[in-house]
């Protein structure tokens, strides 16, 4: 220790996490090498050291997983190699072979022999990093995948000194899939015992998308697999939250990383969303947590990163933001929820209604005029790759708005006007490219037509 560090006294030394970085891990439309090298710089600026290449869509990476890139993708993929070098940041290569790997007799030579040669020619344009993820497939080979691996690692390792560590997803890469009762399940307990220590393994958490990891969670796992485990940490990725049509990135995810262990740990890289440059604000609050897991707050790093990356927007932003974070679906919850004083003020307002002789509109009133105005002023004033991301959803938000204002006026007038049903239509029409504040802003909406049906329905009902 130099006198300078003890000297600092006794505010705690902050502890990065080793790896830390960025898994382009999502179903959907790939980035593009231009988003990757911006994100690569991007994570220089923030400290991240990592990026991991495993977009689920890109042929090469998963599905035709055997065949080598041609001449112009492996040409792009060197230059972004050496972006990585420059920036200090280390690119991991990662194929998923699981679709229909073979581990068997001479098709699994057949294969072996495959996967080295695809790793080889990453090597060649200055790889040094490598990933082999098994998440998503139907094949729940414990063994033969931990084998497989093994000697995936000894052939790299022993030929090239300057390789590291193998990194790899499991098939049951969430805790509740790992376990049945107090039991593991057999893939887990095969591959956990026969996998290489030295072999990184990460997993998501209790579920695919959960709601935080505790340090006690993270220990369990540790144990599981003998070795400290990283964290693929499933936010702020939004390709599940489909709708009818199939439309993957409609809701954005824009808060702050929250509720990831304090304890010591090896890794953790955050699945982004298709949107790169929005991803880039609940990311940046991941890298303030990543280099100092013990003292992060997420709110003051919300706040912070939402100033670095708006200035003069940031305020605007943050009211959209906040009606923009909480992902949930049925098996999927991550993310503070959204607009939690909307949703109150708007709770007490209908609950007051009808039972007091006043009720106070004017906070609510002014919570829907500072959104209407955020969003023409995003509209008008965000810069173009922002809002190439992000304008479904602001007009979106506008909509929003708009019939909230006219959901009060029904209040107001003791009415149901039938222009809020139409106005409902139009949002819901739209939901088929932008959802936000489902369980604030937008809910109003329903509960004011839904109190006004009731209404109407038990007047009915007194009079037969
Ligand atoms: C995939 C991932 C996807 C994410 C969220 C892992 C390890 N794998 O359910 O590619 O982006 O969930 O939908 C996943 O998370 N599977």
């Amino acid at each position: 220790m130099t006198l300078a560090t003890i000297l600092i006294g006794n505010t705690a030394q902050a502890v990065p996490i080793p790896l830390r970085g960025i898994v382009e891990g999502f179903y959907g439309t790939p980035w593009t090498f231009e988003d990757r090298a911006d994100i690569i710089d991007f994570c220089r600026q923030n400290n991240l050291n990592s990026y991991i290449y495993a977009p689920k869509d890109d042929p090469y990476h998963r599905e035709q997983w055997r065949k080598p890139y041609p001449a112009d993708k492996l040409a792009e993929m060197k230059n972004l190699v050496a972006v990585a070098k420059k920036n200090n940041v280390r690119f991991i290569f990662a194929v998923s072979p699981g679709l229909d790997l073979n581990y068997k007799g001479d098709k699994g030579e057949e294969d072996f022999r495959l996967m080295i040669k695809k790793l080889d020619a990453m090597y060649e344009i200055g790889v040094r990093d490598f990933a082999i993820f098994f998440d998503d497939i139907k094949d729940k080979n414990g063994k033969e995948q931990a084998i497989f691996l093994n000697r995936v690692q000894k052939n790299l390792r022993g030929r090239y000194k300057d390789v590291a560590p193998l990194i790899m997803v499991p098939t049951e890469y969430f805790y509740f899939d790992m376990v049945k009762g107090d039991k593991l399940k057999p893939y887990t307990k095969d591959l956990a015992e026969n996998l290489d220590p030295r072999i990184v393994v990460l997993y998501t958490g209790r579920g695919v998308v959960c709601d935080g990891i505790t340090d006690k969670e993270l220990a369990e796992v540790n144990k599981i697999f003998g070795r400290e485990v990283g964290i693929w940490w499933n936010y702020p990725v939004n390709d599940y939250k489909l709708t009818p049509d199939g439309n993957r990135n409609v809701k954005l995810a824009l808060g702050a990383i929250e509720k990831l262990p304090t304890a010591k740990m090896t890794a953790i890289f955050f699945n982004p969303m298709g949107q790169v440059q929005l991803s880039k604000l609940s990311i940046a609050t991941g890298a303030i947590y990543a280099n100092n897991p013990a003292t992060y707050d997420d709110s003051k790093a919300w706040d912070k990163v939402l100033n670095e990356q708006f200035g003069s927007l940031a305020p605007y932003m943050k009211i959209f933001a906040e009606h923009s974070r909480h992902m949930e679906n049925s098996w999927a919850k991550v993310g503070a929820p959204d607009a939690i004083e909307f949703e109150t003020t708007a709770s007490n307002l209908l609950y007051d209604f009808g039972k007091k002789s006043f009720v106070d509109f004017a906070p609510l009133e002014r919570k829907i005029n500072e959104m209407d105005r955020a969003a023409d002023i995003l509209l008008k004033r965000l810069p173009q790759k922002y809002l190439a991301e992000c304008k479904p959803q602001l007009e979106q938000f506008k909509r929003i708005a708009n019939a909230d204002r006219v959901a009060i006026e029904c209040l107001k007038a003791g009415q149901l006007d039938p222009k809020l049903e139409i106005l409902r239509e139009e949002i819901t029409a739209n939901e088929k490219q932008a959802i936000l504040s489902e369980a604030a802003a937008r809910k109003f909406i329903d509960d004011v037509i839904k109190m006004f049906d009731d209404q109407n329905q038990s007047k009915r009902k007194k009079k037969k």
